[in-house]
């Protein structure tokens, strides 16, 4: 039986999810963000991080990771292409997706979260920064769109990867014009298609309902949860300032760098 730590909004959690359901698996799942659920989720990831997969006597911790997992244990259908070349390809996206793509996301995107409820305005210059940023990545992703439609001659873990970031452009006013983004679009609308990804679709629009529903969130709605990469990203445009008082006003928490194992 397969276990994943879940939360329905994570976009490593949606990655992982979609890899599941297109691989056909099933999995119970434990919304492991809720506030009733930490202590167990420190259980198997001591960084309180999700996804984190558990397979009988296997814990999986990182997204990649898992879906390497999933990927060596049940091979078909395969999430990665064939070929050395556009292996490297898929990964390479994957990363992007996972790092600097999620930071720049998660670094402007706090204050249109529906579990927090700031009465500040993000710091102007942070949007306008991290929009045109996620422009420049858009570009190189309009090119890397293949014949195939897809990022790597067929769907694959780039696309995976890249869908839930995508999908969440909109609220940021990062609007995808059809002129300079014809590839993009045609994949965006193709990936809404698959299977794997219209039942996460509905999930996270079913789990929003349930969770935000009543006015009431299950989740923290005070403190954030700042890793590496979205620090970095932070750091790289002059905030520090800004995150020290995030940090002093107790707004602002790392995880535990002590790494979860398998
Ligand atoms: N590198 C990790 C990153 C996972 C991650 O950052 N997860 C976030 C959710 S998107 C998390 O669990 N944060 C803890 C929290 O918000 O309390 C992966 O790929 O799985």
């Amino acid at each position: 039986m397969l276990t994943l730590y879940d939360n329905p909004f994570s976009p490593f959690a949606r990655k992982v999810r979609m890899v599941l359901r297109f691989k056909g698996l099933q999995y119970g799942s434990v919304d492991a963000l809720a506030l009733a659920e930490h202590d167990r989720l420190v259980h198997v990831n001591p960084r309180a991080e999700v996804p984190v997969l558990v397979d009988g006597g296997v814990t999986v911790t990182d997204s990649a990771d898992i879906v390497s997992y999933l990927e060596d244990r049940f091979p078909n259908p395969a999430v990665l292409p064939i070929g050395p070349e556009l292996r490297a390809k898929a990964r390479r996206w994957q990363r992007l997706s996972d790092t600097l793509l999620d930071a720049i996301i998660h670094d402007i995107s706090i204050w249109t979260w529906p579990s927090h409820h700031r009465s500040d305005q993000p710091p102007r210059v942070l949007l306008e920064a991290g929009r045109r940023e996620l422009h420049q990545i858009l570009v190189d992703l309009e090119s890397s769109i293949d014949v195939s439609g897809f990022v790597c001659d067929q769907l694959s873990i780039a696309d995976f990867s890249l869908f839930p970031h995508v999908s969440s452009l909109k609220p940021l006013a990062v609007l995808l014009e059809e002129a300079a983004y014809p590839k993009l679009l045609r994949w965006n609308r193709t990936m809404r298609m698959q299977l794997a990804v219209q039942e996460d679709l509905e999930y996270v629009k079913r789990s929003a309902i349930e969770k935000f529903g009543s006015g009431q969130s299950p989740y923290e709605d005070e403190k954030i949860v700042w890793r590496g990469d979205r620090i970095e990203w932070l750091l790289a445009h002059g905030f520090q300032d800004w995150f020290v008082s995030e940090l002093s006003r107790g707004r602002a928490i790392v995880p535990n760098p002590v790494q979860g194992a398998a």
